[in-house]
């Protein structure tokens, strides 16, 4: 009774924005950053049940929009292992963020007894947040609503957003068998540069790379993790996070590969390694000019095929390979060469899993080495326990396969296994670059993307869109998939697919064929067939 008369008073300062559902989507709360006050506070009374559900363990809370314009920002739960929310939790989300202030103390204790919460279990939550100038209001709202409800809690201050996906499985495993790191900033350092310095043993990078960190978080944060590195020349681009407007303005991750260009404050010269981190660094992709100035993406369909080609290669080496089930994970959005490639060259599965990375980290785990990214650049590679103990009590027979034990080691320590990190995935590709001898461009080489095209179509409702098979296909409204087939079989190698967004009010066509003008003319008509 205490703590619903805290609730609410605590509640009552806020005002919630009229007429307005909130949903906790695929990536949590996502909007304008003035219509979210009492939506954190929502979600700091759902982090404090979560935890107390949980036995105390720590539930991390991580302010921010990502790779969407500065004025958004965001909020999502990070479950014990540095996972994303638990789904069926996403709907008691949902249910605290629309209760009318005056009786949200009321749904607090509807969920108690529904979930069956035992009050009388200790409360701890971490929480950070990214560089929008609303971070600091919206983290003073969770503070209340933590406050509230008696929670312990630690306060991060700017962090990526897989940093404290870090922190909180650091913080539940300390003093297990499962022990991750050092629940610490300064730990996620050290972490991912001792594990650089192992895997890199042997080996040079050839050339610098230039980042562009979306002036966002990831900028001051690649910074920080430069001190620990060596061996390693990083110029980074694009880290003003003292203009407000600047983040995600003309550069990062998603401008790159939904633009398929540069950011035009690019510098480059032809044939220089660049990258780009979104917002909250999260995302990674690569690219180049080629010798005739031509832009050339290396997004992540292209970081899954050069991971689980070195994975399987070290493997072979260390002599382990039978013993370790190795697949891929993808979306519909992977490029079709990319899937020939992986099954006809690299010999791996696939599974196909429904936008968005929760999904595609649950089917990641049935594999000993998972590895998964969406073609946007968010994903990572995951160890099954087996895969841990294999790679750990293997006795190597020769030099070399002791070589190719330690650096499979290492890189499980190198590879954010909580979730995708674009930091890590850096080091990660600079690793397997090192060690395979390839500029940009030979992994470039390695398969031809088909040309393909991404359309947004408004439509007046984009619930009636009901998608199957992965989102590969559409059951609703009746007769549309029909259409959409009709049509990709006239297009050599065509392939097209429609599905609702997640984030936005709109459908997304995507369509890919054997050239330019036919995807483009592809994904033209099965806009128009949308709208
Ligand atoms: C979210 C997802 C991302 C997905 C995107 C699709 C997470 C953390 N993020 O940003 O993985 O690619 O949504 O957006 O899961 P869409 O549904 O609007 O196409
Ligand atoms: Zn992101």
């Amino acid at each position: 009774p205490a703590v619903k008369k805290a609730i609410t008073e605590a509640a009552l300062q806020y005002i919630k924005p009229e007429g307005r559902l909130f949903e906790y989507g695929t990536a949590g709360f996502r909007m304008k950053a003035d219509l979210l006050n009492t939506v954190v506070f929502a979600v700091g009374l759902l982090a404090s049940l979560r935890s107390k559900k949980l036995s105390g363990q720590w539930i991390g809370v991580m302010v921010t929009a990502s790779h969407n314009p500065a004025e958004d920002n965001g909020v999502k739960l990070v479950d014990p292992m540095g996972e994303m929310l638990e789904a069926e939790w996403e709907t008691y989300a949902t249910r605290l963020a629309n209760a009318p202030l005056e009786s949200i103390a009321d749904v607090y204790d509807e969920l108690v007894k529904e979930i069956d919460v035992k009050m009388t279990n200790p409360a701890r939550v971490v929480f950070a947040r990214d560089t929008r100038a609303s971070g600091s209001r919206l983290v003073g709202v969770l503070n209340a609503a933590l406050t509230a409800t008696e929670v312990e809690f630690v306060d991060f201050k700017f962090m990526t957003t897989p940093q404290l996906h870090y922190v909180v499985r650091c913080k539940n495993t300390l003093g297990t068998q499962y022990e991750y790191g050092e629940p610490t900033e300064q730990g996620y350092y050290e972490k991912l540069a001792n594990a650089f310095k192992k895997v890199m043993r042997g080996v040079k990078v050839q050339g610098g790379l230039t980042v562009d960190c979306a002036n966002g978080v990831g900028g001051p944060k690649l910074r920080e993790l430069m001190k620990f590195l060596s061996g390693i020349d990083i110029k980074v681009v694009n880290d003003d996070v003292i203009n407000p407007d600047s983040l995600n303005f003309d550069c990062g991750a998603d401008y790159v590969k939904t633009k398929q260009r540069a950011p035009p404050s690019s510098k480059a010269a032809p044939l220089d390694r660049c990258a780009s981190l979104d917002g909250d660094a999260d995302r990674l992709v690569y690219y180049f000019q080629d010798e005739s100035n031509i832009f050339r993406l290396l997004d992540g369909d292209r970081i899954a095929t050069l991971a689980a080609s070195f994975i399987g290669d070290l493997a072979r080496s260390a002599g382990i390979a039978s013993k370790l089930k190795i697949g891929v994970v993808q979306t519909a959005y992977a490029n079709g060469s990319s899937t020939d490639y992986i099954e006809k060259v690299l010999k791996l599965p696939i599974i196909c899993t429904n936008t968005g990375v929760k999904h595609l980290h649950h089917a990641a785990l049935r594999f000993d080495v998972g590895v998964y990214f969406e073609a946007n650049g968010h994903g990572t590679v995951t160890f099954s326990e087996n895969a841990l103990k294999v790679i750990k009590n293997t006795e190597p027979q020769s030099p070399a396969q002791q070589h190719a034990l330690e650096s499979l080691q290492a890189l499980t320590d190198l590879i954010n296994q909580a979730v995708g990190d674009a930091l890590s995935d850096m080091l990660l590709v600079e690793a397997i670059l090192a060690h395979k001898g390839w500029s940009p461009k030979e992994w470039l080489g390695t398969y031809t993307d088909l040309p393909s095209r991404l359309v947004r179509v408004e439509v007046n409702d984009r619930s009636i869109f009901k998608a199957y098979d992965a989102e590969r296909k559409l059951e609703s409204p009746a007769g549309l998939q029909g259409t959409i087939e009709s049509l990709q079989s006239r297009y050599n190698k065509g392939r097209s697919f429609a599905r609702a967004s997640g984030t936005e009010d709109a459908v997304r066509v995507y369509a890919e064929a054997a050239s330019r003008s036919e995807a483009d003319d592809l994904a033209t008509r099965v806009a128009n067939a949308v709208s």
